[in-house]
């Protein structure tokens, strides 16, 4: 790695996913700042030289740009205790990467984007429709997230990895999605060992 620079715009988890992860392991991360309500990641040169998919994060490396939330926290942890080397550890701590992707992000994260930074007047009629199924979505997820925790301090293994800094991402914010915490109770608990982590550093917006 050389000199590393995060496109980033500061109210997004998945930006402070690689925040953290650079924190915890005491790497320096410069960042650029984009508004992406202001499509300032769909311009011309945005797509042409940052991201062809027109979105942050974006973790910059010299003159090489990788995408993707996860993949950027992967790159930085590789070979730190926050990516276990056994092998069925390794996986364990994608699949719940892929979770966090697939189960948690879409319904959690949207409806905080949604709720706090569009605005419920906002919404298309498409959006207002799909809130219910988002919110069951998100739930099902917090509470899969609560019944693994209830049995164990970290999602894998006997330490924090990165299967836990992708989760905290938007699960310590999701009241802003009107998600309500007191309802994962082992889940807020793991939020505290999470902030107790030495390095942690809190999200910026
Ligand atoms: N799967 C991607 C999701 C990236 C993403 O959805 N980024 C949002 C902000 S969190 C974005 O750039 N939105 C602006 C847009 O779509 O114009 C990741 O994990 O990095």
């Amino acid at each position: 790695m050389t000199s590393l620079t995060l496109h980033q715009d500061p109210r997004s988890g998945n930006c402070y996913k690689i925040v953290l992860t650079a924190a915890l392991l005491a790497i320096p991360l410069a960042v650029r700042n984009y508004d992406i309500m202001q499509g300032e990641t769909r311009t011309p040169d945005f797509l042409a030289r940052v991201n062809a998919n027109g979105r942050i994060p974006v973790l910059q490396d010299g003159d090489k740009f990788l995408p993707e939330s996860n993949a950027a926290c992967w790159y930085l942890a590789h070979g730190s205790a926050l990516v276990p080397t056994e092998r069925f550890a390794q996986a364990d701590v994608l699949r719940w990467m892929f979770f966090e992707q697939y189960n948690h992000e879409p319904n959690v994260a949207t409806l905080r984007f949604w709720l706090r930074f569009v605005g419920q007047a906002n919404l298309s009629d498409l959006q207002r429709a799909q809130l219910p199924a988002k919110r069951a979505a998100g739930e099902a997820a917090l509470k899969l997230m609560d019944d693994h925790l209830a049995a164990s301090d970290w999602f894998v293994g006997s330490g924090a990895t990165l299967a836990d800094i992708a989760l905290f991402a938007y699960t310590h914010v999701c009241e802003q999605g009107c998600f309500a915490l007191d309802d994962y109770p082992a889940v807020t608990r793991w939020l505290a060992r999470v902030r107790a982590l030495p390095g942690f550093v809190p999200m910026e917006a």
